[in-house]
């Protein structure tokens, strides 16, 4: 065994030591060993077939009801000065946190199989990559392992090669909420996870390994971890333009990501590329431009809503070797959730289904599948170097005030823009469920330091030769006075990312705001949609009194983060405040005048 493997080693037989397993197994990732997990799991009842003639080679999982979603309130970043944590993070001292931790872990394996997961995120061959290890006692961990990384010997491989590796210890214990625990110590490229076998929480490689700690490593190593999905826009000249956008959990990133074209679109030719449906790992290129990855090899993505008519390339994605966890089942024991046709007999808890239950699949209810299944799968997605990135999106659920479309004025708006980005909350999560929070750039659950720092570090990839995207922001989600959403959304959201496009090709003039520039009369390609004039004005008005509020509360929310948050950022905020005021006064001024 090389001397970088026994660093690897070393630590397997400490946690060895510590969790005192029956038996240790090193994942290889191969095919067979997928399947004697599968066997093994259908016989504890942890998988449930489901109907192999509809579904072939899918399974559900079905967690424990109180283990359904990430725990923030439960999930911190251990760096060993409190502020380095920032105030968007919960914070415990290391020392503190691993004594926590290690108590926990004490004897938890006792009786069951220790798997050791090397995972690659990212192509393997790729320079942006980054390897890690997962050790878990979950075997439903390590066979969705196998399908959200490359898992396995060319992982192993790369780790030999490089050294490096970021390590995650994850046992489920008990799946008792007080005994429950995400601890990442960026310092020490360490990740402990107990108590969940979410998603989340559990797939160590996913939201710890891609998104707290690679934020962390890329701040120092120039790049960026972000919540994004990556799309390539094809046109009809054949030309592909990519662009990444951040959404808040369980706001559509999925559905953005393999976005059917409307007919008429499709007709001229347009196509849509999938290259990623969450994180986003990027860094300049030689050109100056920004290049993409996609770190993940699978979808972990939300069931409910996902159907024919909001995502058709999602449904055939999943119609073969998918995980589903916490879905309902119908009596022909396919699955089932709301949005799908057919009617559900049992529930996700595995009760039969009583609406007075609530939903039948569980609202953050999962599918884990290949990326590879995808119909609109890129055939740039494994290139090593990443897809070039024309556009950076930001956007949250805004029931008022935000328009549809709008473009910043440059990369530090842009990076305002994110900073100030703000949804109503979702299942994927516990806690309240409607809530307006802020949430810069979609990472307050997965930045892995100070706010502050990480907006410093955005604004740090604006420099001379710097050829970056531009930065739009996005509000699907506008609702009229009756509560209805007024943009469709799904397949018309190409009209916008159409916009877009123009901009970035200089081929649309917009017309500039005080909040940024939005399309002129004309400019959106509406044809064959039912979109009244005023429902348009409504999507593309700008409140100049609203803003100026959602202004002053943006101000106060960047003087939050203290003395940590850059100037240049309260600069931007200020900025734009008063074209505000400027743009209130001129009517006033044309009236004395
Ligand atoms: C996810 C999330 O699972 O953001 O992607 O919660
Ligand atoms: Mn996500």
């Amino acid at each position: 065994m090389s001397s970088k493997l026994e660093a690897l080693q070393r630590w397997v037989d400490e946690v060895a030591a510590l969790t005192r397993p029956a038996q240790i197994h090193w994942c290889d990732g191969s095919e067979t060993e997928y399947r004697q997990l599968v066997q093994q799991m259908l016989q504890t009842g942890d998988l449930i077939e489901l109907n192999q003639q509809t579904h072939p080679g899918c399974y559900l999982h079905r967690s424990n009801p109180s283990d359904v979603a990430r725990v923030e309130h439960l999930t911190f970043v251990c760096t060993k000065d409190e502020e380095d944590a920032g105030p968007n993070n919960h914070w415990m001292a290391p020392a503190d946190a691993h004594a926590k931790m290690d108590a926990l872990f004490d004897g938890c394996m006792e009786g069951r199989t220790m798997y050791v997961i090397p995972y690659c995120m990212g192509p393997i061959d790729s320079p942006l990559a980054r390897c890690g290890v997962e050790i878990t006692d979950s075997p439903y961990v390590v066979i969705n392992m196998r399908t959200m990384t490359r898992m396995g010997a060319p992982a192993l491989a790369r780790i030999e090669r490089e050294g490096s590796f970021v390590k995650g210890l994850h046992s489920t214990g008990e799946l008792d909420p007080e005994r429950r625990f995400i601890m990442h110590f960026p310092e020490e490229l360490t990740i402990k996870s107990y108590g969940s076998g979410y998603g989340g929480n559990a797939l160590l490689g996913k939201k710890c390994h891609a998104l707290r700690i690679a934020s962390y490593q890329a701040k120092s190593e120039g790049w960026l971890a972000e919540h994004m999905l990556i799309v390539g826009i094809e046109n009809p000249k054949g030309e592909t333009h990519y662009i990444a956008a951040a959404f808040p959990s369980a706001c559509g990133k999925t559905n953005l990501a393999m976005l059917i074209p409307p007919e008429g679109y499709r007709k001229d030719g347009w196509k849509v590329w999938t290259v990623g449906d969450d994180i986003c790992w990027m860094r300049p290129g030689a050109d100056g431009r920004l290049y993409a990855i996609n770190p993940e090899a699978g979808y972990f993505g939300v069931a409910p809503g996902t159907s024919d008519g909001t995502n058709p390339n999602a449904l055939s994605t999943i119609a073969k070797d998918t995980i589903f966890t916490n879905v309902a089942v119908t009596a022909d024991n396919q699955p089932w959730w709301e949005g799908l046709p057919g009617t559900p007999v049992t529930d996700w808890q595995g009760r039969p289904y009583d609406p007075a239950n609530g939903p039948a699949a569980h609202p953050n209810s999962r599918f884990t599948v290949s990326a590879k299944q995808c119909p609109t799968w890129s055939s740039h997605a494994e290139d090593a170097q990443g897809v070039p990135l024309s556009a950076i999106v930001f956007g949250g659920r805004r029931p008022s005030l935000v328009p549809l479309v709008f473009e910043a004025k440059d990369w530090a708006h842009g990076v305002l823009v994110g900073a100030a980005m703000g949804s109503e909350t979702t299942a994927a999560a516990t806690g309240a469920v409607g809530v307006l929070r802020r949430d810069s750039m979609a990472m307050k659950p997965f930045a892995g330091y100070h706010y502050g720092d990480y907006f410093r570090h955005w604004l740090s990839f604006d420099r001379p030769g710097a050829k970056l995207p531009k930065i739009f922001h996005v509000n699907w989600f506008r609702k009229g006075e009756d509560g209805r959403f007024l943009w469709p959304g799904f397949g018309d959201n190409l009209r916008v990312l159409e916009w877009m496009i123009q901009r970035v090709e200089g081929q649309a003039a917009g017309v500039d705001t005080p909040i940024g520039t939005l399309p002129a009369k004309g400019e959106l390609q509406l044809d064959g949609l039912a979109l009244d004039a005023h429902t348009l004005d409504t999507l593309l008005h700008v409140d100049h009194a609203g803003w100026q509020d959602e202004l002053a509360a943006i101000g106060e929310y960047l003087h939050s983060f203290g003395d940590r948050m850059p100037q240049q950022l309260h600069a931007e905020q200020q900025r734009v405040a008063q074209a505000l005021d400027d743009a209130a006064d001129a009517p006033r001024a044309a009236l004395a005048s």
